[in-house]
């Protein structure tokens, strides 16, 4: 059973590193069905790839689950990042189906117009973000670090998932500030194009709020977040905690497949399942993943 959505937008999947939750990601992805999907940027980190070549399966079954979505009619657009900044040069460019656009915009079912960009051009408007990238870098691949430790540590003891350098970020001051100027940025660019919206990423940071008459909406990432914003048939968006979807998902299949064992809806599910096996389809072969990736790696170079 599938999630009917008319959009899907997605930022900051930064697949081609160790912290990119695919596995989730593609169950999320096979179990929507959508006519538009945005790629809101960084959702393959090229910066990463070039110090070190990190491509597990789940990230292949991510891209491989985007081409057949697009094979079977889905619009994608890919807004490149600046950790996918490479892409940019096929700007204007369709490979697989999936256009490629420095921005682009989207009329939501109800007449709105958004702005969609990833938003890394406006660190350099933000005042001070320069410095604090540089400074937040270091301490924040540390940070990474032990948040997986912790999570790994969690699940060992059968806790849910905790983003813990999401709750240290979020009390940090310098990084409220720093948010605080990257959506004015937003919203400001948005309002001098004549946009009723921006969707964007690159903060990590997932919002929805209107910030004086034009709607500020963050894609969140898929490294410590997990959310994707939709826009439903009505145009309503609505902003989406990956996971919990999934358990919700979970919970309505094992109630579906016999009501007697309730262990079962709490049995966290295991990537690669049953339940997540490809169908057959020879036009997807993991080969066209890996060429794809081949187009934008060669030309980092
Ligand atoms: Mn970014």
């Amino acid at each position: 059973m599938k999630a009917r959505f008319r959009t899907l937008f997605i930022s900051d999947c930064h697949l081609g590193s160790n912290g990119a939750q695919a596995e989730q990601l593609a169950r999320i992805l096979k179990h929507v069905e959508c006519e538009n999907v945005f790629l809101v940027g960084d959702i393959i980190d090229m910066w990463r790839l070039r110090q070190r070549w990190y491509w597990p399966d789940s990230h292949n079954t991510v891209l491989r689950r985007l081409l057949k979505m697009s094979h079977r009619g889905t619009r994608i657009t890919y807004v490149p990042g600046n950790h996918d900044e490479a892409a940019r040069q096929f700007c204007g460019l369709v490979f697989g189906g999936i256009r490629i656009a420095m921005d682009a915009v989207h009329e939501t079912a109800d007449g709105r117009r958004l702005l969609v960009t990833h938003g890394d051009k406006f660190d350099l408007v933000v005042q001070n973000s320069r410095l604090l990238s540089v400074a937040g870098a270091v301490g924040y691949e540390v940070l990474l670090k032990i948040n997986r430790w912790y999570n790994g540590a969690r699940k060992v003891v059968g806790l849910p998932y905790y983003s813990l350098s999401q709750a240290i970020k979020a009390r940090v001051k310098s990084a409220c500030t720093f948010i605080s100027n990257f959506e004015q940025a937003l919203v400001d660019e948005a309002r001098r194009g004549g946009f009723d919206g921006v969707v964007c990423g690159h903060i990590h940071k997932a919002e929805m709020r209107s910030l004086s008459g034009v709607e500020y909406l963050n894609c969140g990432d898929w490294v410590e977040s997990c959310t994707m914003l939709v826009e439903h048939d009505d145009g309503r968006i609505e902003l989406i905690d990956g996971l919990a979807f999934l358990a919700r998902h979970d919970a309505a299949k094992a109630m579906r497949e016999g009501g007697d064992d309730d262990s079962r809806e709490l049995v966290p599910a295991v990537a690669g399942e049953g339940d997540d096996a490809e169908d057959a389809d020879p036009w997807l072969e993991t080969g066209i993943a890996f060429r794809a990736v081949g187009v934008f790696s060669g030309a980092a170079k």
